[in-house]
């Protein structure tokens, strides 16, 4: 009897059915976002899974699905994933690293620019029927070229977005991480690391790419926001929750900064109803990593993943992104 796998969200099908040489596999065609009963229902009896950000795969769920030994989500974030009680549990965990870098990393700069250059509430304004006539001052912006970048969070996207920043905008390029990168990595960024306050303060834009933990929570709220300039952006393609968005939503309407683009949300898909209200927010459904290439590739990282993982195909055992390693020695 081949082992039995799960892919709990809808997936591309060519991809899926590479599992299908292995294993047997449950997979959800019509893409039903389970509840967490639902989804432990679904997980008897399986050895593997291939799960997305909307699955929280706990402690809880561990319990109640004991055979379960290799959760393989289709993001390169985790944070819907309890890594400590996994690794407990000899529960080996991998993401998708890399393969969205620089798709990311684009979609980012891409809301940064539709931030500051207004372009989403201009284009609200001319479906409304409202462009009448030419104004010197209409729906007029910040620049991009040649301002200061601020980066939270400067890992892989985070540098991409850097690169992008220094090489193609001529922009001064600061960034706020735990550690300070290696001189050859600012160097291939031309960034240099700030404090956290320095970042606020100096940022004509600010980018938000740190992973969600509970140390990240609220990490920019009421507090940081007020030392931002009232002509700076923010933009978080990180996580909902690393942004308190009901702060945003303040500093937004009292115009305390100038205007903000968001991927992602606190308790999304829903979103802050503050936030649906204010002209000077782009607001995007997470799809910062969603080009066809790069979902496809996400989607063969998760299997390739899950195939190793369970002692399958040319790199049994060896699945190529792991997250806790260490599980794999034991
Ligand atoms: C995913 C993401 O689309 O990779 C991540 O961490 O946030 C996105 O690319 C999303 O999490 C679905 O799993």
């Amino acid at each position: 009897m081949p082992d039995r796998v799960l892919v709990a969200r809808a997936a591309f099908p060519d991809i899926v059915d590479r599992l299908r040489a292995h294993f047997e596999v449950e997979d959800n065609p019509g893409d039903t976002v389970w509840t967490p009963a639902q989804l432990i229902e679904r997980l008897q009896g399986k050895r593997g899974a291939v799960t997305t950000g909307s699955e929280r795969i706990d402690a809880a769920v561990l319990a109640a699905c004991p055979e379960l030994e290799a959760v393989c989500n289709m993001a390169v974030g985790y944070n819907n994933i309890d890594v400590e009680a996994c690794t407990a549990r000899g529960v080996i965990v991998t993401n998708t690293p890399d393969v969205l870098t620089e798709t990311t990393a684009d979609f980012g700069f891409a809301l940064m620019m539709a931030a500051s250059r207004r372009i989403a509430e201009s284009e609200h304004y001319l479906r409304r029927g409202e462009w009448t006539q030419w104004r010197y001052d209409m729906f007029t912006g910040t620049d991009v070229h040649g301002a200061t970048l601020g980066i939270l969070g400067m890992g892989r996207i985070g540098q991409a977005i850097a690169r992008r920043g220094a090489l193609g905008f001529g922009m001064r390029v600061i960034y706020h991480n735990r550690s300070k990168l290696g001189s050859d990595v600012e160097a291939a960024c031309r960034a240099s690391w700030v404090d956290k306050h320095t970042l606020l303060r100096e940022a004509d834009h600010l980018v938000i790419v740190v992973p969600y933990s509970a140390a990240s929570h609220h990490a920019v709220g009421a507090a940081e926001l007020a030392l931002m300039k009232p002509t700076a952006t923010l933009t978080n393609i990180a996580r909902g929750g690393v942004v308190d968005d009901a702060a945003l939503a303040r500093a937004l309407r009292e115009r305390r900064i100038a205007a903000a683009g968001l991927d992602v949300f606190e308790g999304e898909p829903r979103v802050h109803p503050d936030l649906l209200t204010v002209p000077n927010v782009v607001l995007t459904p997470h799809i910062a990593s969603a080009s066809v290439t790069t979902r496809r590739a996400m989607a063969s990282l998760a299997v390739d993943n899950l195939i190793a993982a369970l002692g399958q195909g040319p790199s049994a055992g060896k699945p190529p992104t792991p997250v806790n390693p260490e599980v794999l020695r034991t």
